[in-house]
C-alpha cells in the first residue's frame, strides 16, 4: 500500500499580534534572564521597566533568585519594587552596579537613546552610568532613524531657579535650526491649574522638540547642553547602552549589541 500523504491543515495557526504592552513585557521578560543571584540590579522606570519589576519579583518568590540588592532610578520604582519586596539600596552604598535594566523613549541604530519622557534621566543616567552592564528593553514604536525624529520631547532637567533664563539659553543654542521649538514641562493640577513638572530632584524639565531629529553632531551637543550654567542634565544616553532588545507584534525578539 502506499500511504496516502497528510491532508494539509485546514487551518493556518492564527497569527500572533502583541499590543504594545506584551511586546513591552516580552523585552523585560528576556532581560531579566540576564540576571543571577547575588547581583546588584539599577530597577528602571516606566512601563516596560515594570514588567522586569514583576519578573523579578516571581522569580525571588519562587527561590530562582537569591541575594538580589535593586537600585531604583525613580521614587515610583522604589515604591513598586517595595510593595513586591525586592530588597532595595542605594547608588551610596553600592557604587557599582552589575546589571541595570530600563526603558527608553528612542533608540538609534547605533544605540543612543533619549530618555526621560518619564521624568527620571537625573537617577537613571546616574544609576546607569555605574552600571557594568545595561540593557535597554523597547517595543519596535522606539526605534528611530535619529534622536528626536519620533517628534517626540527631548528632555532637559534643570534646576527651578532662573529657569527661564534657563530656557533662553537653550533656545539661543538652536536659534538658527529651522522646526526646533521649546517649552517647560508643565501638568495641570486637580483645580486645573497649570504648574510645572517637578523630578524627584525637585527640578525642572525643558522639552526639546526636533522638527526632524538631531541633525547635529550628538556628543557636540551633549557638551553644549551640559556647559549651560542651570543644566543638571540632558536625556540623550550616548554610548551606555550594552545591549537594547526588541520585541515587535510578532512576538519575536532582537538583540542589538
Ligand atoms: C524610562 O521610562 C524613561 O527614561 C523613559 O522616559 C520611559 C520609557 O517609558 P515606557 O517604558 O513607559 O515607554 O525608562
Amino acid at each position: 500500500h502506499l500511504l496516502s500523504p497528510s491532508p494539509p491543515s485546514a487551518v493556518a495557526p492564527a497569527a500572533v499580534v502583541l499590543s504594545q504592552d506584551e511586546q513591552k513585557r516580552v523585552a523585560a521578560y528576556r532581560a531579566v534572564d540576564f540576571v543571577q543571584s547575588g547581583m546588584v540590579l539599577g530597577l528602571g522606570t516606566g512601563s516596560t521597566a515594570v514588567h522586569a519589576l514583576d519578573r523579578i519579583a516571581d522569580l525571588l518568590r519562587r527561590g530562582v533568585l537569591h541575594d538580589i540588592v535593586g537600585i531604583p532610578t525613580s521614587k515610583q520604582t522604589e515604591s513598586i519594587a517595595r510593595a513586591l519586596k525586592i530588597p532595595l539600596s542605594d547608588l551610596d552604598a553600592h557604587p557599582v552596579i552589575d546589571l541595570s535594566i530600563d526603558g527608553a523613549d528612542e533608540v538609534d541604530p547605533f544605540l543612543n537613546l533619549v530618555k526621560g519622557r518619564g521624568g527620571s534621566l537625573l537617577r537613571e543616567k546616574m544609576i546607569e552610568g555605574a552600571t557594568k552592564k545595561f540593557i535597554v528593553i523597547v517595543d519596535e514604536s522606539k526605534m528611530v532613524g535619529r534622536l528626536g525624529g519620533s517628534g517626540l520631547a527631548v528632555p532637559v532637567e534643570i534646576v527651578p531657579f532662573g529657569w527661564s533664563y534657563t530656557l533662553s539659553k537653550l533656545k539661543a543654542l538652536f536659534e538658527l535650526e529651522r522646526g526646533f521649538n521649546a517649552k517647560l514641562r508643565t501638568r495641570v493640577e486637580e483645580d486645573g491649574k497649570e504648574v510645572p513638572f517637578v523630578t524627584d530632584n525637585g527640578n525642572y524639565i525643558i522639552d526639546l522638540y526636533f522638527e526632524n531629529g538631531i541633525e547635529r553632531d550628538l556628543g557636540m551637543l551633549s557638551d553644549s547642553l551640559l556647559r549651560i550654567v542651570g543644566v543638571a542634565e540632558h536625556g540623550m544616553f550616548l554610548g551606555m547602552a550594552t545591549s537594547v532588545i526588541v520585541a515587535n507584534k510578532d512576538g519575536e525578539i532582537t538583540v542589538i549589541n
